[in-house]
């Protein structure tokens, strides 16, 4: 059946027919595919790494459940829901999932556990992939410079995302430039000047408490004298209140949109997974004052609340374009639900 059944086959197929999938590639193409299964099975490890905290209790919760049930009664259904409403799935969302779930259960007249087990995986991701358009893809512009402006509440990891971001960026070729648009705290642009280092880049910044859309304007002016593929603008987390957060955005729209008409071609809002339900009260706040195109949900190494991705899902409809599966360079990866629900449910399959 469904979705549980579909990424059990494709991550866990067997050794044999791996093998005749290889024997049968052209000898010219022979490289390249086993360098792209390398990269495929380090992208799934990743995953698994990152959310294994997630697994270790959440999923682990759940296998404990349906080892010691007997009979699927109420109390089976109270003790799922609280399960998952620790997991950060969100309780409206767990309340419509734990009916539909019963209704499946007396319809089908389930009783067999291993396969109610599959249906609540199935059902769970339902979730996540029905009614939606969900592109995990960046819009690029197709004449001149791209511009990605990156949003959310301090410590959420803005400067770290731009950073991997720009990483993962520049190795597919492209030229990128960041601007340090956080002027507000002191040791914002620092902070910035050494991913730009470590990355590899120029960064535009400004004085400590100048205006950050100057700071943006002379990021965006070099960028297209120079013919820069993609800019990444951070931006400052901590501003008194709504009011001053709202205006500063929609001056650093403007300035960005007179520049280059279509732009930001991306706003990413950063949420950090650990904060869990705070996390995606603050997403509301900025999708009310800002056009937000996409979620970078960082942190998900460190938490059990993996989730949180079902709550984003239900109660912002954004898709989560990347996650944060660690400090380092290489610890973010493009959103890709099916590795997701492996990472978190391997144990199961
Ligand atoms: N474990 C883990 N830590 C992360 C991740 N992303 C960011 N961090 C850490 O979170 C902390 C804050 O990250 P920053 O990038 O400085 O956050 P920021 O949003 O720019 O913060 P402000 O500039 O103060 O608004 C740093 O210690 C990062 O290393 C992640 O995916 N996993
Ligand atoms: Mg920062």
């Amino acid at each position: 059946m469904g979705l549980f059944n579909n990424i059990k086959n494709l991550f866990k197929k067997e050794e044999k027919s791996e093998a005749r999938e290889l024997t049968s590639i052209k000898e010219d193409n022979f490289e390249k595919k086993i360098n792209d299964k390398e990269t495929e099975d380090k992208k799934i490890e990743l995953y698994e790494k990152g959310l294994s905290k997630s697994r270790n209790t959440f999923v682990n919760r759940l296998i404990n459940l349906n080892n010691k049930t007997k009979k699927i009664t109420d109390e089976y259904f109270e003790e799922l829901e609280e399960i998952l409403i620790e997991a950060d799935i969100g309780v409206n969302t767990v309340l419509s999932f734990i009916e539909k779930l019963k209704k499946r259960v007396k319809s089908e007249n389930i009783t067999d556990l291993n396969y109610l087990q599959e249906v609540i995986v199935d059902e769970l991701f339902i979730i996540y992939v029905d009614n939606s358009i969900l592109t995990n893809k960046i819009k690029f512009n197709e004449s001149g410079p791209t511009v990605l402006l990156f949003v959310g509440v301090n410590g959420v990891g803005k400067t770290t995302t731009i950073g991997k971001i720009a990483n993962k960026i520049k190795k597919s070729g492209k030229s990128i430039l960041m601007v340090a648009g956080d002027t507000f705290r002191a040791g914002a642009t620092e902070q910035l000047v050494e991913w730009g280092n470590r990355v590899g880049c120029d960064v535009v910044v400004g004085r400590e408490n100048s205006d950050p859309s100057s700071v943006i304007y002379d990021g965006i002016t070099k960028a297209i004298n120079e013919n820069i593929d993609v800019l990444l603008v951070d931006t400052a987390g901590r501003l008194q209140n709504k009011v001053n957060l709202m205006k500063e955005l929609e001056k650093m729209n403007k300035v960005i949109g007179n520049l280059i008409p279509g732009a930001p071609h991306e706003t990413l809002l950063i949420i950090d997974a650990t904060t869990g339900q705070n996390g995606i009260s603050q997403a509301k706040n900025f999708k009310n004052i800002t056009n937000i195109t996409g979620i970078v949900l960082t942190k998900l190494d460190g938490t059990a609340k993996g989730g949180i991705v079902l709550a984003i899902k239900e109660e912002l409809d954004i898709p989560v374009k990347y996650i944060g599966l660690g400090e380092g360079i290489n610890d973010l990866e493009t959103f890709d639900i099916e590795k997701y629900i492996y990472g978190l449910f391997k144990d199961m399959m």
